[in-house]
């Protein structure tokens, strides 16, 4: 069986556990999350892995999410996701409104998906890694790169906007951009971390899909 390694509050993770609900994979999950913000911290002063060190020798990047088929082990959550297409036999949206994409990204538009799930990875990576930082203690409002890492969330989120459709980013579609969209806009509001609103086009896609079941049965999880 499908093995699934997640934190229950990794954004990244969330992209995978909603299109394996999209595609009704049967799997396993395991969670290996390390505890909550301040147990965080102690663990990395100390030096000690994250995740486990049965998980961190299997997986070199050290991040969740991953998973592992047979002898397969697969990380990154776009990666996870384009190999899940691949093995997932029938997409069947028998019974939504909106079918799932047929495509990770359009055979079209290839270069163009792949710059859009880049940057909706880039705009998660500096958001979160501003958070991290500030557990530390660092003030991201008095720290040159923080500010900057800031900055360019914005900046991806006007590009991002520019691109998106009202219905999202695979028009006539549920595609895997729209799901990691959801995922980052939908992070930021339960954070509080940045604010997003006031671009329309993503505002229209997020309620195009919120109340979609695979959004709704797997909610943003804080600790
Ligand atoms: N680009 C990666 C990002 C994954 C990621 O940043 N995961 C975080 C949890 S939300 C993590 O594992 N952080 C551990 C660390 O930074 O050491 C992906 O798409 O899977």
């Amino acid at each position: 069986m499908l093995k699934f390694y997640y934190t229950a509050t990794s954004p990244f993770a969330r992209k995978v556990r909603i299109l394996l609900a999209e595609m009704k994979l049967a799997h396993e999950g395991v969670d290996v999350s390390p505890g909550d913000a301040a147990q965080v911290v102690e663990k990395l002063k100390a030096e000690k892995s994250l995740f486990g060190d049965e998980y961190e020798e299997l997986v070199p990047s050290l991040r969740v999410p991953a998973i592992q088929d047979g002898g397969q082990l697969i990380f990154e959550s776009n990666a996870i996701m384009t190999y899940l297409y691949q093995k997932g036999t029938s997409i069947s949206s028998e019974s939504v409104e909106i079918p799932l994409a047929p495509t990770v990204i359009r055979p079209d538009h290839v270069w163009l998906d792949t710059m859009i799930l880049t940057t909706i990875d880039i705009l998660m990576d500096s958001i979160i890694n501003v958070a991290q930082i500030s557990r530390f203690g660092v003030d991201p409002k008095s720290n040159s790169y923080l500010i900057r890492q800031a900055k360019r969330a914005q900046s991806c989120l006007d590009w991002l906007e520019a691109r998106v459709s009202p219905k999202g980013f695979y028009p006539g579609f549920f595609s895997v951009a729209d799901i990691n969209m959801i995922c980052a806009l939908q992070m930021f509001d339960a954070r509080g971390s940045v604010n997003w609103r006031g671009r329309s086009n993503l505002e229209s896609m997020l309620s195009c899909h919120e109340s979609r079941a695979s959004i709704k049965d797997h909610p943003v999880q804080l600790l």
